[in-house]
């Protein structure tokens, strides 16, 4: 008998059963593990280029190779379909290996960010009850093995941690491995004996986070699968795609709409690099990169650089896929004049639902609307403040619920009550459809930063401000930045006596490893908060305030 109850049953919401039998009968799920499309790709062309990193090149064959070793390492090191690895490494050929090998044995990856520290990493592990890390040795200034012990020595559950690098003692019970190790051995997996359900958790991905520290987004292989084959689709990726990873791999965006792993399935080429413009554009041309996925203020460095250096000098890339914030109007028709490539806009959020524009679609879409649902069975409603449908070109809430939309986060039912009503999620965007069925985001009713691309609630900046000493009443609020959109600035009332400079602020969220984007970069200290009607702080006077001050200097 074939299982049918996934390995996680316990904090997870499956769809209703009618809903799913639909998404079958529909050919939506496919009852198949993500990996499953890969497979057909590697039997197809094993000698094909599927993954370049530098100087690396890997097959087809050679990068499947490295994640079947994986897997079996990580059986050998007593992991079991079900179990939660967290995963947190720069864009580099491990990654997608690592990656690949989780989801043969239905281990279950927990898509960390590369600027996570111990904050967020702490909490995430301790959520997902992780029993191992994958990191990587350095980023920018910070020894990972260090924030990486002090994870494994506040959640019981972390037993391994794998270095790529050089491992070092670990103090307590974890064990450091050398993640090299894990991709020598070789064609003993026996990937039938492991293999996922349709059901089964694939993966798990971090929520931006409206409050306080990320949440966890549970994937199944069968909602990712169609995730994936849908953005497909409607990016025209196919096997002479050659696609750029250049924001972290771990983030939907870049992971699998379409990402990297949209391009494996259509048996594409991969390229990992990094948004610096020099190397991207440098890397655009060597490589002939035909697509990639960018944040707008990595899209608008993008062009500066190429209208003052002219460093891309060929004409490979066909589509700039760009999401994660606002596109301005003003910088979309730049796309195509500058970097002569079709701009694709991507609305999008790890909770599901994915809007992209049509790459046939007028100009005039192309460049004012964030595109509509990929897949057919994706639902939309713009939703007044009672909950009623608005007519089209007025702006409202987003709900949504689709074959790839979770019912909920993992193991929060507190957090779910306030995201989901009747199984739709509402994503805290305003939107406005327009008659042609295309969105155009026009601002959030959450409390959020979006800092080119990087989501940060304030809440979780507030509630870490509270700590640094001195401060009585915090409020953090989005101060506009003509190159990230936003950035964060601190509101903060102090007590009696005390003294805080912002550099007091930097060096507390510093010592708690905060990841560095979230860290307030103005401080403005008031003699008192403004406050709404209902006893709330008034972020919109904060909001107001803050672009009066700094017009003013
Ligand atoms: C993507 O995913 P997340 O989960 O990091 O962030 C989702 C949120 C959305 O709810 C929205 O507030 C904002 O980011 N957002 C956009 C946007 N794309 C995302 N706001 C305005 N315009 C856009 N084009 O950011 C994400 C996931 C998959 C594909 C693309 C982006």
């Amino acid at each position: 008998m074939p299982r049918t109850t996934p390995w996680i049953t316990t904090g997870t919401t499956p769809w209703p059963p009618e809903l799913a039998e639909r998404y079958r009968r529909e050919g939506y799920w496919q009852g198949r593990p993500v990996t499953a499309w890969i497979a057909e790709r590697v039997a197809e062309r094993p000698d094909q280029v599927a993954l370049v990193e530098g100087a690396t090149r890997l097959s087809y064959r050679a990068l499947w190779e490295r994640a079947g070793a994986f897997a079996q390492y990580l059986l050998d090191h007593g992991l079991q379909p079900g179990d939660r690895v967290v995963l947190q490494l720069p864009n580099c050929w491990e990654f997608a290996a690592v990656t690949l090998g989780c989801l043969r044995v239905g281990v279950v990856p927990v898509m960390a960010l590369p600027a996570h520290r111990q904050h967020e990493l702490t909490h995430v592990a301790a959520k997902a009850g992780a029993r191992a890390l994958v990191i990587t040795q350095q980023h920018r200034q910070d020894d990972l093995r260090a924030v990486a012990r002090q994870v494994a020595g506040s959640v019981a559950s972390v037993a391994t941690i794998l270095v790529r690098g050089e491992p070092d003692a670990v103090a307590g019970g974890a064990r450091m491995l050398r993640l090299a190790d894990a991709f020598t051995d070789s064609a003993r997996l026996d990937d039938a004996a492991h293999a996922p359900i349709g059901a089964d958790v694939a993966l798990m991905l971090l929520s931006g986070g409206t409050t306080g520290a990320p949440k966890l987004i549970v994937r199944t292989h069968d909602d990712y699968a169609c995730n994936i084959r849908w953005c497909n689709e409607i990016g025209g990726i196919d096997e002479r795609t050659v696609y750029m990873v250049v924001i972290p791999a771990a983030h939907n965006f870049p992971l699998g709409c379409p990402g990297w792993l949209g391009t494996l399935f259509a048996g594409g080429r991969v390229v990992m690099s990094t948004p610096s413009a020099e190397t991207a554009l440098a890397t655009m041309d060597a490589e002939q990169v035909t697509v990639t996925a960018v944040v707008p203020a990595v899209a608008q460095t993008w062009i500066e650089h190429q209208r003052a250096h002219g460093t891309l000098r060929g004409h490979s890339l066909k589509v700039l896929e760009v999401g994660g914030s606002r596109m301005p109007d003003e910088l979309a028709p730049r796309v195509a004049s500058v970097l002569g490539a079709t701009l694709q806009q991507v609305f999008g959020m790890a909770e599901g639902l994915i809007n992209m524009t049509r790459l046939d679609d007028p100009g005039e879409a192309i460049h004012h609307t964030q595109g509509r649902p990929v897949c057919p069975a994706d639902e939309v409603r713009v939703v007044d403040a009672a909950g009623q449908d608005v007519p089209d070109g007025t702006p409202g809430a987003l709900l949504t619920r689709g074959p790839y939309t979770p019912r909920g986060y993992f193991d929060e039912p507190e957090k779910n009550r306030q995201s989901f009503f009747d199984g739709w999620y509402a994503s805290g965007d305003i939107v406005v459809r327009r008659a042609d069925g295309n969105l155009i985001v026009a601002g959030r009713d959450k409390d959020m930063i979006l800092r080119g691309g990087e989501n940060i609630s304030a809440e979780e900046v507030e509630s870490l401000a509270y700590q640094v000493d001195g401060i009585e009443m915090a409020a953090a609020v989005a101060m506009p930045d003509p190159v990230l959109e936003e950035r964060v600035c601190l509101y903060a009332t102090l007590k009696s006596g005390c003294d805080v400079t912002l550099q007091d602020v930097v060096r507390s969220m510093r010592a708690r490893g905060v990841a560095a984007f979230k860290i307030p970069e103005r401080l403005e200290i008031v003699e008192q908060l403004p406050m709404t009607k209902v006893g709330k702080i008034d972020k919109k006077q904060l909001r107001d305030d803050i672009r009066r001050r700094m017009a003013g200097n």
